[in-house]
């Protein structure tokens, strides 16, 4: 049989290539076939959600990102500064994290979904039209976000005027000067060229873009205790080969972005300027907590403390 699996990226992105190593992992150990559809098959992040938890789709990546409204927890990862950015702390975080690893995985049930793997696509970084080098900067500013409350929150915090679009919106939105900013990663803004419709990167360090892969909960139950083994290791063997395709990956991406458009102005705040960044963190956990409730505070603590084994280690 054939196992259907949707993400948000083409198959040369980040979530491409985790579901092309689970891919021929679920083939080189089963006799189930996957056959994968990037972005674009099958229509925006939300629709492929949808098509995930009506069965259409065995499997989906969707970033937490856009599942703020079926799973308000999962904003969390959209309160500023809160993951560590050094990448080995990071990978480790999100091996070793009861948050993730256990607690998410009972609120995705809960939508009908087992949730497979959690992994970092790297540092956020935000393109512009002008440099940002302190919030002021950002005011006035019509900044798309992925569709998540929370994440509003943030870029009100920043100063911005926080706008919430799928995906497909964005090159034309910056084109057209509907919005004016927006973040992703560095290998997104390269391979998605959004270098061609902004001016300026900053690297502020508030944020890594985190994802998640999952199963339709129904179609994951039904599977033998053989074939749930398969699952399991093909996404610890995706989750391993995907954080080592990422070492060095935002230089390379980096590296390419200056090649096509020399002029492309790049900013790294240094630490004084991201003072007043970082000071927004408090306000928007603030935020978290009063739409999430008892449950996100316990998600939140959890989180902390998962970190903080890590760092301390
Ligand atoms: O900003 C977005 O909407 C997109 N960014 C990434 C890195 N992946 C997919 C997502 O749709």
């Amino acid at each position: 049989d054939t196992w259907r699996y949707a993400f948000e990226e083409a198959l040369t992105d980040v979530q491409g290539v985790y579901a092309t190593k689970f891919k021929e992992e679920i083939e080189k150990n089963s006799d189930h076939e996957v056959e994968l559809f990037p972005y674009g098959t099958l229509g925006e992040s939300a629709d492929i959600m949808e098509q995930a938890q009506a069965g259409i789709l065995q499997f989906v990546d969707q970033s937490p990102g856009f599942t703020g409204a079926l799973i308000p927890e999962a904003q969390v990862f959209f309160v500023p500064y809160l993951l560590p950015t050094e990448p080995e702390q990071l990978n480790e975080f999100f091996r070793t994290s009861k948050a993730i690893n256990e607690d998410f995985k009972g609120l995705y049930a809960e939508q009908g979904l087992e949730l497979l793997k959690m992994f970092p696509e790297g540092e956020v970084a935000m393109t512009t039209q002008e440099p940002v080098k302190k919030p002021a900067d950002l005011n006035g500013v019509k900044f798309r976000v992925m569709t998540n409350p929370l994440l509003v929150e943030t870029y009100k915090a920043f100063g911005a005027t926080p706008t919430p679009l799928p995906w497909g919106e964005v090159y034309g939105g910056l084109q057209t000067n509907i919005i004016q900013g927006q973040e992703n990663p560095a290998f997104w803004i390269e391979s998605t060229k959004m270098y061609e419709v902004t001016d300026v990167i900053t690297f502020a360090g508030h944020s890594n873009f985190t994802t998640a892969v999952m199963a339709n909960k129904e179609f994951y139950d039904g599977l033998s205790d053989a074939d749930k083994k398969v699952v399991q290791d093909a996404s610890a063997a995706a989750f391993e080969y995907i954080v080592d395709y990422q070492k060095g990956l935002t230089e390379e991406s980096m590296a390419k972005i200056e090649k096509a458009k020399p002029e492309m102005t790049v900013n790294v705040l240094t630490e004084e300027e991201r003072a007043p960044f970082k000071a927004a963190a408090a306000e928007v956990e603030k935020k978290f907590i009063e739409m999430t409730g008892d449950s996100g505070k316990a998600i939140l603590d959890q989180l902390k403390a998962d970190l903080k084994a890590v760092t301390d280690k």
